[in-house]
C-alpha cells in the first residue's frame, strides 16, 4: 500500500517485512562496529543531541560546537571513512525515490526511549531536488510535520518498524521532528529503542 500524506510526501507503511528488517538490522550492526554511534552537539552551544548517530556512504552528516552542521567523508571520532550503504538500501532508494542518481549519505539515528528530535529543516544538502527517504526500525515514534515556515500548522503521524517515507518536491524543506518514542512497541531491537535511516543526496549528480 502507498498513500500520499500531502503533495511531496509519500508513505509506504510496512514496506519492509520482518525478514527484511532483520537483514537490514544486521547491516546496521556491522556498520556501527566500524563507525560507532557518536553524540552530535548543537552548533555554538555544544548542547548534546539526545539522539546518537552514525552514517553509511561516501558522506556522513555530523555536528559539533566548533564547526556546526556539515557533511564529511570521515567519522568525527575515528577519522575513518564511513562504511558503504548496503545494497538493500540502494535497491529501496531506486524503488521509491524516483531519482536517477544513488544516495551519497545514509544517516543512522538511534533513539533510546526518552530521545526526541525538535522541529527542524534539513538544508545542509546542495541538491534540494533529490528527495529524502526515511526508513524506521524498532519502537514506534510520533513524527510531526509542519510546513516550510516555522510556527505554522503541523500534522502528526505514527511511524512503525518497516515503514518508509519519501519527502520530495515542495516538502523537501518542511519542518519536521520526533516528539516521542513508544517503548515496547517492537521486538526487533532486544534492548528497545528506535533506529531511523535517512537516505540523502548531498551534491547534484553533475558535481
Ligand atoms: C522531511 N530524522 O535525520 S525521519 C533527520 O525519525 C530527521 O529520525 C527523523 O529528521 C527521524 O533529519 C525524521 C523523516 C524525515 C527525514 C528527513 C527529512 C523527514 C524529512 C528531510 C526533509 C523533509
Ligand atoms: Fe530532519
Amino acid at each position: 500500500m502507498v498513500t500520499t500524506i500531502r503533495e511531496g510526501i509519500v508513505f509506504h507503511p510496512q514496506y519492509l517485512d520482518a525478514a527484511a528488517q532483520e537483514a537490514l538490522l544486521r547491516h546496521i550492526r556491522e556498520a556501527a562496529k566500524a563507525a560507532p554511534l557518536f553524540t552530535p552537539e548543537m552548533p555554538r552551544t555544544g548542547k548534546p543531541f539526545s539522539v546518537r548517530m552514525t552514517n553509511m556512504g561516501s558522506l556522513g552528516w555530523v555536528s559539533d560546537r566548533e564547526n556546526g552542521y556539515r557533511y564529511q567523508e570521515a567519522h568525527p571520532v575515528t577519522g575513518r571513512p564511513w562504511p558503504p550503504i548496503p545494497p538493500l538500501l540502494l535497491d529501496l532508494w531506486r524503488d521509491v525515490s524516483g531519482y536517477a542518481a544513488p544516495p551519497e549519505a545514509c544517516l543512522v539515528n538511534f533513539y533510546g526511549s526518552s530521545a526526541r528530535m525538535g522541529l527542524h529543516q534539513d538544508r545542509d544538502e546542495q541538491d534540494l531536488d533529490a528527495p529524502v527517504v526515511s526508513v524506521s526500525l524498532g519502537d514506534s515514534a510520533l513524527f510531526r510535520i509542519g510546513g516550510t515556515v516555522r510556527g505554522g500548522k503541523t500534522q502528526s503521524l505514527k511511524l512503525a518498524s518497516g515503514d518508509v517515507l519519501v519527502f520530495g518536491g515542495p516538502e523537501r524543506l518542511c519542518f519536521h521532528g520526533i516528539d516521542r518514542i513508544y517503548p515496547g512497541t517492537s521486538t526487533l531491537l532486544k534492548d528497545g529503542g528506535r533506529i531511523n535511516l535517512t537516505l540523502r543526496r548531498v551534491y547534484k549528480p553533475s558535481h
